[in-house]
């Protein structure tokens, strides 16, 4: 049933609510101009709309420091311009999912407010207050552990009553103590007071980490060049926290769509367990294995020499491995915390329409739900490499910066030393970092791409005039086109969605080639794509691959060759030339 259920949502959208669209012409995204674009979103095939939050928050993290979890910030508008997001979805037989953010909220939540105000304050238990310890007669906190922003500790003194709390995140996120009844019952009723009002279900952000050690033990030392480390396996897919989701599935979620984003690195099996439908917890998982293959270890710190086989291994592994266990996947490659993916593998110059097509293919033949981010059906490339420190927004970015920057200053660095380490560090923000993707959305070629009538938070990104939806929408050569029939065919030929993941070319590092197969129907796939910048002849050898291809049939490529072409020899793909052939 749950499979019918994410078959009919096959296709997601997301909307970074502050850059998609502003009808109030004050420079920010807007729930009016969201509903005003439900109709934009539904040609594109569209079924299912995700929106990040839009709840009354200080934005020291984009909304996901949240300080009332049921009023919307009054930069998106109020609570009845959601009501008419969510009419809009409903009319178009579309559905809503909200973000929920209840691994920590703002420490300008009302719950925080009256929990730090004494050790004795009834809510006190709702966050994990501890008093550190003493090493030397000096105040410390209580262990080892990093917060994922910045450097520092996790741990926040707060003077007033007189004990540290725990903030995996910015210390203006607090965490929510999980443990408490008292907390959980609180959340749970807030979740029915969205359902209540129409709300389809919930993209349940970090929340793989709302449970913690007990007695908050050290962290292994896993950079010993660093005083804090993070909590790894101490605070991130713990057992505790699938009987939390169990309950939260038993009080709340059994009727609804919800998926988790579970950040860090663990076994298919550790993430296979949220998704799988006997489990009750969510219907599928967002992992971020396949997000590492151009990264050097940590999150943000990029790659230059990843090559193809990278990305490969982890996609054959994952796309493999997880349905097998009986998971689910969120399949997406770009969302509002991940570069472009264009910018990534693809190309920024001459043959951008053609690898942006590329990337569909790879997109829309992997398994699971397919979430599409705002963007990707224009091609979207990162920020120009030549834009000034002050178009950059982000926290993570500009907490990286000024924490390099002390660093550099500690040191005593030369000024060689200081360039050198700082060209690093802008390599990083700029390939690997979250302000690419938070760019205003590009709809036409007027001021400020159509998005606002006023100037934007954020910048628009300069190729706006050649690359906006009232221009490719226009064009059927264009990768919105190309998009909108993808979509549409994802939805027809099922095999692509629950079909197993079969790797065919595991070592090559230009190709990609798999296959997709239902075995129930018989239905079967074979997707060649050309990842590289060159020329590549792709042998398809059916005694070491095991698939027949005598009676390929070419469905779809985004090159020209003819619809229902077959394979006789080696088939020749151009540079980032894609092909899905149907095989008998
Ligand atoms: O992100 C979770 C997350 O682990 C990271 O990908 C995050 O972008 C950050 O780099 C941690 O190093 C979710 C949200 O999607 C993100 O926007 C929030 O900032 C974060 O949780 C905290 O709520």
């Amino acid at each position: 049933k749950w499979r019918a259920a994410s078959a009919s949502g096959g296709r997601r959208r997301m909307c970074t609510r502050a850059s998609f669209k502003d009808h109030a012409a004050n420079g920010h995204g807007t729930l009016r101009g969201i509903a005003s674009q439900v109709p934009y979103l539904h040609d594109l095939g569209i079924d299912i709309v995700w929106l990040s939050p839009v709840y009354a928050s200080p934005q020291a993290d984009m909304g996901y420091d949240i300080s009332d979890y049921q009023a919307i910030d009054p930069r998106y508008g109020t609570l009845e311009d959601w009501d008419a997001v969510r009419d809009a979805c409903h009319a178009r037989g579309m559905k809503l999912v909200m973000d929920l953010v209840v691994n920590h909220s703002s420490d300008q939540h009302q719950w925080f407010k009256e929990s730090r105000r004494s050790k004795t304050d009834p809510k006190r238990d709702w966050y994990y207050w501890h008093p550190g310890k003493v090493v030397d007669g000096v105040r410390q906190p209580p262990n080892n552990w990093r917060s994922r922003f910045g450097s520092g500790s996790a741990w926040a003194w707060d003077e007033a009553s007189q004990e540290y709390y725990l903030h995996l995140f910015l210390k203006e996120q607090p965490d929510l103590n999980w443990t408490s009844p008292g907390l959980r019952r609180a959340v749970y009723d807030m979740m029915r007071w969205w359902l209540d009002r129409g709300c389809d279900g919930f993209r349940c952000d970090v929340i793989n980490f709302i449970a913690k050690a007990p007695g908050f033990p050290d962290a292994p030392v896993t950079d010993p060049t660093k005083e804090f480390q993070f909590a790894g396996g101490l605070a991130v897919n713990r057992p505790e926290v699938h009987t939390y989701l169990k309950e939260m599935y038993t009080e709340v979620l059994s009727h609804y769509d919800a998926v988790g984003e579970c950040p860090g690195k663990d076994s298919p099996e550790s993430f296979a367990a949220y998704s799988r439908p006997e489990n009750h917890e969510f219907q599928m998982v967002f992992n971020f294995h396949h997000q590492y293959f151009d990264r050097d270890g940590a999150e943000r710190r990029y790659k230059p020499d990843w090559v193809l086989s990278d990305l490969k291994k982890l996609y054959n592994q994952w796309h493999v491995e997880l349905p097998a266990l009986g998971g689910w996947f969120a399949n997406y490659i770009e969302n509002h915390d991940q570069p472009r993916f264009v910018s990534r593998v693809g190309s920024e110059g001459d043959l951008r329409n053609k690898s942006a097509k590329l990337v569909a293919l790879l997109h829309i033949t992997l398994t699971g739900t397919l979430f599409l981010y705002q963007g990707q059906e224009t091609g979207q490339v990162n920020m120009p490499a030549d834009w000034p420190e002050s178009e950059y927004k982000d926290i993570e970015a500009t907490q990286r910066l000024e924490g390099e920057r002390a660093y550099l200053d500690r040191l005593g660095a030369t000024p060689e030393q200081r360039k050198e380490h700082m060209a690093r560090v802008w390599r990083d923000i700029r390939s690997a970092g979250r302000d690419s993707p938070r760019t205003p959305m590009q709809w036409d070629e007027s001021a400020y791409a159509g998005f606002s009538s006023s100037e934007p938070w954020m910048r628009v990104h300069d190729d706006y005039p050649q690359w906006n939806v009232a221009k490719l929408r226009a064009d059927p050569d264009s990768v919105w086109s190309f998009y909108a029939r993808l979509l549409r065919l994802r939805k027809e030929r099922l095999a692509l969605i629950y079909g197993k993941f079969i790797p065919l070319d595991a070592d090559a590092d230009d190709n990609y080639s798999y296959v997709r197969h239902d075995e129930a129907s018989g239905e079967k796939y074979l997707v060649l794509l050309n990842l590289g910048r060159g020329e590549q002849s792709v042998t398809l050898d059916p005694a070491s691959w095991g698939v027949d291809v005598s009676s390929a049939q070419l469905l779809v490529s985004n090159d020209d060759a003819k619809e229902g072409e077959g394979i006789s020899g080696p088939v020749e793909l151009a540079p980032y030339s894609g092909r899905v052939y149907t095989l008998a």
